[in-house]
C-alpha cells in the first residue's frame, strides 16, 4: 500500500459477508448491495482512479468510457512507482509498460513492453477499436502509438532513476533465471513496494454494462523483455458482459500460469459470488505450487453482473476500492489465504 489512505482504520470483516475489512464505517452496507453504477479498482490508489471513473459513470456514461478515465490517473501520477510514467524501468533502466481493456461486447486491446508513451492504457483502447488485432508488443506497439498522435516522452523519472541505480548497486546485471522467485527471500517480495501496485479496474454503467482495464510497468527490475499477466486477456483482466468481470495483480508469472481472470468469470458464471470465485482461483495457485504460493503475493477482484464485488489474496494487505452513489472512497482488504 502507498500508504496515502493509512489514516484510515481497518475494520475487521466479519460482519460483511464477502466484503472483507472495510475502512469506512459509514458505508459498511455498500458491498452487500446490489448495485449499479459501480466502480473497483485495486490498492489504495484505487480509491483515485474510481473518483475519477465515478465522473463518467454518475452520468450515464459507459464502462468503457469511465475505466479508461480511472486508469489514465493512475498512469499520470508520478509518485506511483509500478504504474505509467514514473513505473521501475527493467533491468537496463528500460520503462516498459503493459495494458490492457475490454469491453461488454467481448471487445479486447491490449499493449506490452510498450516505452515512451504514458499512456497505454489509451493505446490498448484504440488498438481495440482501430485496428484488426487484439494485442501490440515492443517497436510495434510504440509506432502505432505514434502514428495514432500519442506523444513520445522519457518515461523514466529521477525518482526511479535513482532507485534502479540503487538496485543495481546490489544486484548487478546479470541476467539470472526466475530473478523474480530470487527476491521471495528478501524484502523484496512481490507485492511490497517495488512490485505491486498494478491497477486492475472494473465498471458496471447505469445501462448494465460491464468493462475493465488493467495497466502496469510490471515487476521492478524485470528482465528485457519480460511480460506479465495485466496485457494478457484472460490473465491479468476478463470480461464477459453475460456474468461479470475479473482483474489481478501481484506475481503475473503465476496469474498466468492459471489463467486466473477468465478462470474467475467461468466460477461465476457456475454461480460462484465474486469472493468465492476469486478464492477458488488463488487456490488453484496455491495447489499446483504452495512453496511459490507462500512466499509472492497475488490477488484477484471481481465484479458481477449485478454489482456484486469480491476479493481474495494469497498474502493479507491486498487492498481495493469501491465507489458507487452510496460512497466514493471505500476501501476495503480481501481476504487471504495466508
Ligand atoms: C505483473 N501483475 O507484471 C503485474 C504486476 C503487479 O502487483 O500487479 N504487481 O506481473
Amino acid at each position: 500500500m502507498n500508504g496515502k489512505y493509512q489514516r484510515r482504520t481497518f475494520l475487521k470483516d466479519a460482519l460483511l459477508g464477502g466484503v472483507g475489512v472495510v475502512i469506512s464505517p459509514k458505508t459498511l452496507t455498500a458491498g452487500v448491495r446490489k448495485e449499479r453504477p459501480i466502480v473497483i479498482s485495486t490498492w489504495d490508489f484505487g480509491v483515485a482512479a474510481n473518483q475519477e471513473a465515478w465522473k463518467i459513470l454518475s452520468k450515464k456514461g459507459s464502462a468503457l468510457d469511465a475505466v479508461e478515465k480511472g486508469a489514465r490517473l493512475t498512469e499520470a501520477d508520478l509518485s506511483n512507482m509500478t504504474v505509467g510514467k514514473g513505473g521501475y524501468p527493467d533491468r537496463d533502466g528500460r520503462v516498459t509498460l503493459d495494458a490492457s481493456i475490454m469491453d461488454e461486447e467481448g471487445n479486447c486491446g491490449s499493449v506490452a513492453a510498450l516505452e515512451h508513451i504514458a499512456h497505454p492504457i489509451s493505446v490498448a483502447r484504440k488498438v481495440m477499436e482501430q485496428t484488426p488485432h487484439v494485442m501490440l508488443v515492443g517497436q510495434g506497439a510504440l509506432q502505432f502509438a505514434l502514428e495514432n498522435g500519442f506523444k513520445k516522452e522519457d518515461l523514466l523519472t529521477s525518482e526511479s532513476k535513482k532507485a534502479w541505480k540503487e538496485w543495481l548497486k546490489e544486484k548487478k546485471y546479470k541476467p539470472t533465471i526466475n530473478i523474480e522467485n530470487e527476491s521471495f527471500n528478501t524484502d523484496r517480495l512481490p507485492g511490497n513496494k517495488y512490485n505491486h501496485d498494478t491497477i486492475g479496474m472494473l465498471a458496471l454503467d447505469a445501462n448494465g454494462n460491464l468493462s475493465g482495464a488493467c495497466t502496469t510497468s510490471g515487476m521492478a527490475f524485470k528482465m528485457g523483455g519480460r511480460v506479465g499477466d495485466s496485457p494478457i486477456i484472460g490473465a491479468g483482466l476478463y470480461v464477459d458482459n453475460e456474468v461479470g468481470a475479473a482483474t489481478s495483480t501481484g506475481v503475473g508469472e503465476e496469474v498466468i500460469r492459471n489463467v486466473g481472470s477468465f478462470l474467475v468469470v467461468e466460477l461465476m458464471r457456475q454461480g460462484l459470488s465474486p469472493e468465492k470465485a476469486c478464492k477458488e482461483a488463488i487456490m488453484r495457485i496455491v495447489k499446483k505450487n504452495p512453496n511459490i504460493a507462500k512466499n509472492i503475493q497475488v490477488g484477484f477482484l471481481a465484479l458481477n453482473k449485478n454489482g456484486e464485488y469480491g476479493a481474495y489474496a494469497l498474502q493479507e494487505g491486498f487492498s481495493y476500492a469501491v465507489c458507487n452513489r452510496y460512497t466514493q472512497d471505500l476501501l476495503a482488504e480481501g481476504k487471504s489465504i495466508f
